[in-house]
C-alpha cells in the first residue's frame, strides 16, 4: 500500500511584527529597566541590560519579521508578552480556530470533505489545554467522525504526525488522516530576553495523509521513507507545565518560558540531522542529486545552508532549499512544512524531497517523498 500526502494547508495570523518594531520594544525594556536597578546595577548585585539589534537578528537567523494571533501587550514596555483574553467554554478556542483555518485550507487542496476523514492529530508544541484534546473539538467544528488526538514534540511534532498518520493507514485504523499543526509560540517567549526574544511566531499547517487508492488531488507526494529520532537534550528546554502552581515561589520564574543554548544547538543537532537525512536516501537508493528539493525546519537560515550544503555536496541555488523563516521566524514543527506547502506547486511527477524537522528534545524527523 502506498501512502501520499495529498493536500497542505497554511493559515497565516492578521497580525505582523518586523524586527525593527521588537527590537525598539525591547530596548526600550532595556531602558527602563537599567534606570530603574541603576543602584543594585552600580553596586555589581545584578548586570546591566545589554541592548538588541535588528542587524544582529537577520544576519545571526535569518528572521526578518513573524506573525502572531495578537500583537496587544507585545511591545509594551510594562507588559512584554502577547496579552490574549481568555474564551469561554462555549466559544473555539484559539488553538482550534487557527487548526481549523489551515485544516479547511488542506482539505480543499486534497478535494475532501469532512466526511472523508476518520482521524485528526493536532502535532504541535504546545496546546494550550490538556483536556479536551485540541483535536477533538476540531473534529466537531468540521463535523468529522472517527478519531482524534493530540500529540507534543516540540519542532518534530508536524513530521512525527505525519508518520504516525501513515502508520495508523499502513495498520487499517484510518482512511484519511488530517495532521495539524497550531503552533502558537507567542505566549512562550520571553520578550525580555535578547538571546530570545527575536526567534518565534504563530501559525497554523495542515496535511492530508491517505492512501494513493484514494487520493484525486494535483499534487501527492508518494512517502518513500520515514524516520523519527530522538535523543535527550536540555539545551532547548521549558519547564513550563501543570505542576508550576505546587510551587508558587518560582511558578513564573524564567524558565517556565522557551530557554536554549543555541550555539550548543547548532553544534549538536546538525550532525545528528545530516547523518539521518544521509540514512534516509541511502535506504531509497536516492542520490543527492536527484533531489529536487530539501523542506528544512526553519530555525535558523545557517543551519539550513548548513545541512543542504552537506546533503548537496554544493551550496543550494535557487529554491532547492526553500527558506520561510524571513517572513515566520522560527514556527516550531510547522516550519518545514510552509515551506513545502509554498515551494511544491512547480513539482512534478517523479520528483523527489526530503521533508525534515529538527529541533527541542532533541527531536528530527526526515520523510523521503515523491510527487506521484
Ligand atoms: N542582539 C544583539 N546581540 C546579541 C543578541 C541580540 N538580540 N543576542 C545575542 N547577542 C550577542 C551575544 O551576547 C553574543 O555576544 P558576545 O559574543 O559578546 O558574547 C553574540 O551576539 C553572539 O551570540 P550567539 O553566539 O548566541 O549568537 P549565534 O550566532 O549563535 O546566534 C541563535 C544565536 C540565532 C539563537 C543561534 O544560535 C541559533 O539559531 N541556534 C540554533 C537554535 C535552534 O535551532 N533551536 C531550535 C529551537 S526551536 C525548537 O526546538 C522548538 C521548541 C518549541 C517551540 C518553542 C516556542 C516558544
Amino acid at each position: 500500500m502506498s501512502i501520499v500526502i495529498s493536500g497542505t494547508g497554511l493559515y497565516t495570523p492578521p497580525y505582523s511584527i518586523t524586527n525593527d518594531e521588537l527590537v525598539n520594544a525591547f530596548n526600550a525594556y532595556v531602558e527602563q529597566f537599567n534606570i530603574e536597578n541603576s543602584a543594585a546595577i552600580d553596586a555589581g548585585d545584578i548586570d546591566a541590560l545589554k541592548p538588541s539589534s535588528s542587524e544582529f537578528i537577520k544576519k545571526a537567523s535569518g528572521i526578518e519579521s513573524r506573525y502572531v494571533m495578537c500583537k496587544d501587550g507585545i511591545l509594551d514596555t510594562n507588559v512584554m508578552k502577547p496579552l490574549i483574553p481568555q474564551r469561554s467554554n462555549d466559544e473555539v478556542s484559539i488553538q482550534a480556530e487557527m487548526a481549523i483555518e489551515a485544516a479547511k485550507r488542506a482539505m480543499a487542496a486534497a478535494n475532501k470533505t469532512a466526511d472523508d476523514i476518520d482521524l485528526i492529530i493536532v502535532a504541535c508544541s504546545y496546546t494550550e489545554r490538556a483536556y479536551p484534546a485540541i483535536a477533538i473539538e476540531v473534529q466537531q467544528q468540521l463535523g468529522a467522525s472517527g478519531w482524534a488526538y493530540d500529540m507534543l514534540v516540540a519542532c518534530s511534532a508536524a513530521t512525527f504526525g505525519i508518520m504516525t498518520a501513515s502508520n495508523a493507514l499502513l495498520g487499517g485504523t484510518a482512511k484519511t488522516v488530517l495532521v495539524i499543526s497550531p503552533e502558537i509560540t507567542s505566549p512562550q517567549i520571553n520578550y525580555c530576553d535578547r538571546d530570545s526574544h527575536f526567534i518565534f511566531g504563530d501559525v497554523a499547517t495542515a496535511v492530508v495523509v491517505e492512501q494513493q487508492a484514494t487520493a484525486t488531488s494535483t499534487h501527492q507526494f508518494k512517502i518513500l521513507a520515514q524516520k523519527p529520532m530522538t535523543t535527550f537534550s536540555n539545551n532547548i528546554r521549558s519547564n513550563f507545565g501543570h505542576i508550576n502552581r505546587s510551587n508558587p515561589e518560582t511558578q513564573h520564574d524564567p524558565d517556565k518560558l522557551f530557554v536554549q543554548h543555541g550555539r550548543k544547538v547548532f553544534k549538536e543537532v546538525l550532525p545528528m540531522v545530516y547523518a539521518l537525512i544521509d540514512e534516509q536516501l541511502k535506504k531509497c537508493n536516492i542520490e543527492p542529486s536527484e533531489l529536487k528539493r530539501l523542506f528544512l525546519h526553519q530555525a535558523n537560515i545557517n543551519m539550513n545552508t548548513f545541512v543542504a550544503r552537506k546533503v548537496l555536496g554544493r551550496e543550494p541555488i535557487g529554491d532547492e532549499a526553500p527558506i520561510i523563516l524571513n517572513e515566520f521566524a522560527n514556527t516550531a514543527s510547522a516550519g518545514s512544512i510552509i515551506a513545502f506547502h509554498r515551494h511544491h506547486d512547480d513539482m512534478v511527477s517523479g520528483d523527489k524531497a526530503i521533508i525534515c524537522s529538527f529541533g527541542a528534545g532533541y527531536s528530527a524527523g526526515c520523510l523521503v517523498i515523491e510527487h506521484v
